[in-house]
């Protein structure tokens, strides 16, 4: 790239390269999948390994057979005289209905995918402090009608103590009641051990294998946390702008990293700013375009969503693998559609914070993590220590 903006607008921003941040990128030589770093791109990946793959295996190797008993059963040699029926009513029916069969048994799990990726998880955290000896733990049921918790698979309850959490099992441990009310009661059977505090999480987007599904492994389910953070994502030829709405709506681009500000590996895939997301934590993307239709992708994420002028599309990732993630633009858009790479980077809680308090400062905001805590600084020497710390 010898465009001297491109290159000028680059200089201008942060390194394209965070040293000793591992990063998640596509392989030249690999074959597979791209490991799945979250909820929706899991689920994406089992229903591939599980459904998708064994049936198109056999698929392949039908065919295959059918093929290689015609040519040896079917040819000349073999077969001097051919027959000369042109139907036959029971084959024309199994070469209908088998397929259609087929294609109901990928959708349904399909839907379940593309319901999971669209609508927004909603789950509501409960924290409660520690109590010794209590048993009854109550939370508002405060959602709209339609994504009320109304059965036992909507709630998680957790024993958590420090940064280590135990999921508790329902009938076992724990019974609830009121639920579809607006007020449910979970009762422990045991109060919780000395050190230990409950954590409820309490809504309907729920991922994870199913055991009654697959009869055997481990059930892995659990409910997703509503996002805490929106990022929206404006695609234009050739880059991406974005936005934090949410921390006063600082914005910067991200355009293609040129040659020199990064490694060979990374050329074409970093950019010279990368998104910065805390690990763990939910995300609402909004994507829009300025000019043509783009999309915004993510394969580690299962996240493909397209970026339409005049319209805001929305979806969501959750990842706990703190690394740099790479993507491309997905809808071909003119000439430097494959320049526009895409990259999230997942950090800690408290580097995302400084970051944001970073980009802040760029655009001449106050901070606004460090300045919660200067504001919650009471005595003059706790204003100074807080002052020093950032
Ligand atoms: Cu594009």
């Amino acid at each position: 790239m010898a465009d001297p903006a491109f290159a000028q607008e680059a200089a201008d921003t942060t390194p394209a390269i965070v040293d000793g941040l591992e990063e998640d990128r596509p392989d030249a030589i690999g074959t597979g999948l791209r490991e799945a770093a979250s909820p929706v791109a899991e689920e994406i990946h089992s229903f591939y390994e599980l459904t998708l793959l064994p049936m198109k295996l056999l698929i392949s190797f039908f065919v295959l057979g059918l093929l290689v008993w015609v040519m040896i059963r079917y040819n000349a040699k073999a077969n001097p005289v051919p027959k000369r029926f042109s139907h036959n009513t029971l084959v024309e029916i199994l070469w209908t209905g088998i397929p259609v069969l087929i294609l109901f048994i990928i959708a349904i799990p399909s839907f379940d995918l593309l319901y999971l990726e669209d609508v927004m998880p909603d789950g509501q955290v409960h924290e409660y402090d520690e109590a010794p000896g209590q048993t009854e733990f109550q939370f508002a049921n405060d959602f709209p009608a339609s994504r009320m918790v109304k059965k036992e698979r909507h709630l998680d309850v957790f024993a958590v103590r420090g940064e280590e959490r135990r999921l508790l099992q329902p009938g076992d441990d724990f019974e609830v009641e009121g639920l579809g009310d607006e007020n449910v009661l979970v009762r422990l059977e045991n109060p919780l051990p000395a050190g230990e505090r409950l954590r409820i999480v309490a809504g309907r987007a729920r991922v994870g294998a199913k055991k009654a599904l697959w009869l055997f492994g481990e059930d892995t389910t659990r409910v997703i946390e509503a996002p805490t953070l929106t990022i929206k994502a404006t695609g234009y030829q050739w880059g991406w702008a974005y936005s934090y709405p949410d921390y006063g709506d600082f914005e910067f681009d991200a355009l293609m990293a040129p040659p020199d500000a990064t490694t060979e590996e990374l050329y074409r895939l970093a950019t010279t700013n990368d998104i910065v997301v805390p690990a763990g934590e939910t995300v609402r993307v909004i994507t829009t375009a300025r000019d043509v239709i783009h999309s915004w992708a993510m394969p580690a994420f299962g996240v493909k969503i397209d970026a339409i002028p005049g319209r805001l599309n929305e979806t969501w990732f959750q990842t706990d693998m703190e690394k740099t993630f790479y993507g491309q633009c997905s809808e071909i858009c003119g000439k430097d559609h494959a320049f526009m790479p895409i990259s999230v980077r997942v950090v800690s809680r408290e580097e995302f914070e400084a970051w944001v308090d970073e980009r802040r400062e760029l655009e001449g905001m106050e901070p606004f993590f460090a300045g919660q805590e200067l504001a919650a600084a009471e005595s003059g020497e706790e204003r100074q220590a807080a002052l020093q710390q950032n």
